[in-house]
């Protein structure tokens, strides 16, 4: 229920800044191939997945959100191990983390100069601890990147009344996390709750900017002009429209890819007591997976930790099968194993999202043949455009050769490519396979071509290994 009030009060944030709505279907026409990526959002898009962490006084409390008047006192981890979160989530497949480091509560998870309100007046670690800081440093020890989510929405701060005077303290705070934790993979600005306040966010993103340039600006869609990603409109893990990465704001164009973000447990950001029935299972997480990065968006799954300061052992074990049937599903490339051909078509074959398959210069049409060698048999493509130049492919098929009627046949149909796009399909057999570019707006580039057989792999089962408990 909190997610849906969550949904709707971004909405009217957004509706309160833009004063307009664009559904976004209507969002399709507006391919702009011309506008490119900044390196930092290249590498963000290739981590493709990342895990949002959800952890404060409303752990404690059996709440969502916060109003701002919980007792720091309630703040008490007594097994806090980020080392635990931190293996789990590798295990997932995901690439780096996001911690909320302030929620909407104005709790404060590390010991800043410009409130009482956080760690330091909590009887974890007698206030001398800081969960930022050891968060931080459990992400680099396991390989992962570190972002931070700092509320503008503030429910405690008191300051929060006095635009002017909030704007210096949420600065000062983003001077903080932005200077002492290492580099900032992203930064979350969410607009949720702050329908009718004006920040200055043009010099949050210039301090942000001036310690962490390459740090991603993951903003509402109200916040058109600071955003380097933008929120997909939902918090069910679905991409349901053709995702162009250029997109229109107000008459502003800039590269501005998707990220999906939705909890593993269906309904809730923070962890609740009884509450392991919601947990996804395996193949909804799949699902959620093809739904967003196999349609070129970046997935946030939200994992919480729980009262102890530990992922519970369901969610562990969720995310370790998760990351299981993610690897066991791109263990098999079908076009790996090809006839000889040209090295163009080869680099879009080989598992290497370095090297790319380059159509004619200056070509809107173009095919990507596939002369398998022996009769494969698949029932899911997944395509990967090189994206540094642009995105360009506006329309294409997967078509197969059917040799008794010696025709080409479409197995399926779309506009946008983009970072990853998986197209399902019933099973087919085929000696020849190819990517049929019907429309591009220059000379399309593809890294990858690849084929997979997974629905004979049962993936789904492996969500059965852990029986959630019955929901209070
Ligand atoms: C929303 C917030 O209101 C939720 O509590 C959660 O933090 C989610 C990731 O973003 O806007």
């Amino acid at each position: 229920m909190k997610t849906i009030v969550t949904i709707w009060i971004r909405w009217a944030v957004i509706l309160a800044v833009s004063g307009s709505v664009s559904w976004p279907l209507a969002m399709s026409q507006d391919a702009g191939g011309e506008i490119k990526p900044a390196p930092f959002q290249v590498s963000w898009q290739d981590m493709e997945f990342g895990v949002i962490l959800h952890f404060s006084t409303n752990t404690f409390l059996d709440r969502e959100w916060g109003d701002g008047t919980a007792s720091p006192t309630t703040f008490n981890p007594t097994q806090f191990d980020p080392d635990q979160w931190m293996k789990a989530i590798r295990d997932s497949g995901a690439k780096y983390v996001v911690l909320v480091a302030k929620h909407h509560d104005g709790f404060c998870l590390w010991p800043t100069a410009h409130t009482n309100y956080s760690v330091k007046s909590s009887p974890w670690k007698n206030g001398k601890g800081d969960i930022v800081g050891e968060v931080a440093q459990a992400a680099h020890n396991h390989g992962l990147k570190f972002g931070i989510y700092l509320s503008p929405w503030d429910r405690h701060e008191p300051r929060y009344h006095d635009t002017a005077a909030y704007d210096l303290y949420y600065n000062s705070q983003l001077e903080e996390l932005a200077q002492n934790y290492g580099e900032l993979v992203e930064f979350w600005l969410d607009g949720a709750g702050s329908a009718g306040h004006v920040y200055d966010f043009k010099k949050i993103i210039e301090t942000l900017r001036t310690y962490q340039p390459n740090a991603v600006v993951f903003a509402d869609t109200g916040l058109f002009e600071y955003g380097d990603a933008r929120w997909v409109g939902n918090e069910a893990g679905d991409v349901n429209f053709e995702n162009w990465n250029v997109i229109d704001r107000h008459g502003y164009r800039r590269w501005r890819p998707v990220e999906a973000d939705t909890p593993l447990r269906k309904m809730h950001w923070f962890w609740h007591p009884n509450d392991e029935a919601s947990l996804k299972s395996v193949s909804e997480l799949l699902s959620t997976y093809d739904k967003t990065v196999g349609r070129g968006a970046q997935l946030m799954l939200g994992v919480a930790p729980d009262n102890r300061g530990l992922l519970p052992d369901s969610d562990v074990a969720r995310l370790e099968e998760f990351g299981a049937a993610l690897r066991l599903r791109i263990e098999n490339n079908l076009a790996a194993h090809h006839a000889p051909t040209t090295t163009n078509v080869a680099a879009a074959l080989d598992n290497d999202r370095d090297t790319f398959w380059s159509a004619p210069t200056g070509s809107h049409h173009a095919l990507l043949e596939v002369d398998l060698g022996h009769p494969v048999t698949f029932d899911h493509t997944l395509t990967m455009e090189w994206l540094n130049a642009g995105q360009h492919v506006e329309k294409y098929a997967i078509e197969v050769w059917n040799e008794r009627e010696r025709v080409w046949k479409a197995i399926a149909l779309g506009e946008a490519i983009g970072h990853t796009k998986i197209d399902q399909f019933p099973a087919v057999t085929a000696n020849r396979v190819r990517l049929n570019i019907l429309s591009s707006t220059s000379d399309a580039h593809i890294r990858e071509f690849q084929l997979y057989d997974w629905n004979h792999l049962h993936l789904s089962e492996a969500s059965t290994i852990t029986s959630p408990k019955a929901m209070r």
